[in-house]
């Protein structure tokens, strides 16, 4: 049996649960306990605050967590990062008051600075050579400065509209985060095994992550053009139809290139383009 801790709520509750389901590992929707059992593979989930998560993976009461990588590089417990998760994106960075005049790195020497990431913070300045009063709070960092209990602060940024709401300007972008997936450092075998059976599921899910699968029919002549231009897995699937002087295109395509690459096939004669989502490639 593995062991999985998730965030019990909040930011990466869902998007953890949906990774997980997509992967096969269905968590019932009945009243949440503390820990449950999943169905699909042999997996427990621990729900737990995420501030929690990296100490329990280190410690082996869970084998795996799912957590933001700003908390794992916060506690500093001994995990291996095994995968980045492409969600929960985020970075942490120093802001300071709109009206103060900003002059590089320097400002911050003698400067007091509000944060719930004291220890990201310490490294950073201890390797930039910087002397600043690092005064650890929780929660509502953002209101410090306009409340006079600092001179800037060091926050969790996506995008960017509390620092804007708050009088704030963000200016170093000093660690980026997302979610990742963290394991108990030496799973044994068994585990190990499963784990990688989890991780390669998870790998197939996330190809799929932002990608459309694209069906039309194009005139035969065409063809060739329109093989050159799409990107495919290997080359798109080709399928006769009745109409011999007709044929049906098949492909995977970036979600961000559907739009350019839909005019570009209506140009060389394209029509009836289906536009489908994917769920995941398994390569
Ligand atoms: O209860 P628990 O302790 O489990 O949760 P939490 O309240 O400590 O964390 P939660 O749920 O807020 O965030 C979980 C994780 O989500 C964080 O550790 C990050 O890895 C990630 N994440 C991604 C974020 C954000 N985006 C985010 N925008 N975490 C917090 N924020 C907050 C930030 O603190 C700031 O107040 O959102 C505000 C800024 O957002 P923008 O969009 O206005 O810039
Ligand atoms: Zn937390």
């Amino acid at each position: 049996m593995l062991r999985i801790a998730i965030q019990t709520k909040g930011r990466l509750n869902e998007q953890s649960i949906e990774l997980l389901r997509e992967s096969g590992v269905m968590i019932g929707e009945e009243k949440r306990k503390f820990l449950m059992r999943a169905s699909g593979l042999p997996v427990e989930i621990l729900f737990l605050r995420d501030d929690d998560i990296p100490q329990t993976v280190a410690m082996g009461a869970a084998d795996l967590g799912i957590v933001g990588y700003n908390e794992v590089q916060e506690r500093g417990y001994a995990v291996d990062v095994i995968q980045k998760l492409g969600f929960g994106e985020c970075r942490i960075s120093l802001a300071v008051p709109k009206n103060v005049e900003y002059t590089g790195l320097d400002y911050f020497n003698g400067k007091r600075i509000a944060t719930s990431y004291p220890n990201v913070l310490k490294n950073y300045f201890d390797q930039k050579g910087i002397k600043a009063d690092i005064h650890t709070i929780t929660g509502s960092v953002e209101i410090a400065p306009a409340a006079g209990l600092a001179d800037a602060i060091f926050d969790i940024v996506s995008s960017g509209g509390t620092l804007i709401s708050n009088g704030l300007v963000e200016v170093e972008k000093v660690l980026h985060s997302e979610a990742v997936l963290i394991a108990t450092p030496g799973l044994d075998g068994e585990k190990m095994a499963m784990a990688q059976q989890l991780i390669s599921r998870f790998e197939s899910v996330q190809k799929g992550y932002g990608k459309k699968y694209l069906v039309l029919n194009l005139p035969v002549t065409a063809l060739d053009e329109a093989v050159a231009m799409l990107p495919a897995m290997r080359s798109p699937t080709v399928i006769p139809l009745a109409n011999s002087e007709w044929c049906s295109l098949q492909t995977v395509v970036d979600e961000k290139e559907l739009w350019d690459i839909i005019e570009k096939l209506k140009a060389i004669g394209a029509e009836g383009i289906l536009v489908l989502s994917l769920e995941k490639i398994v390569l």
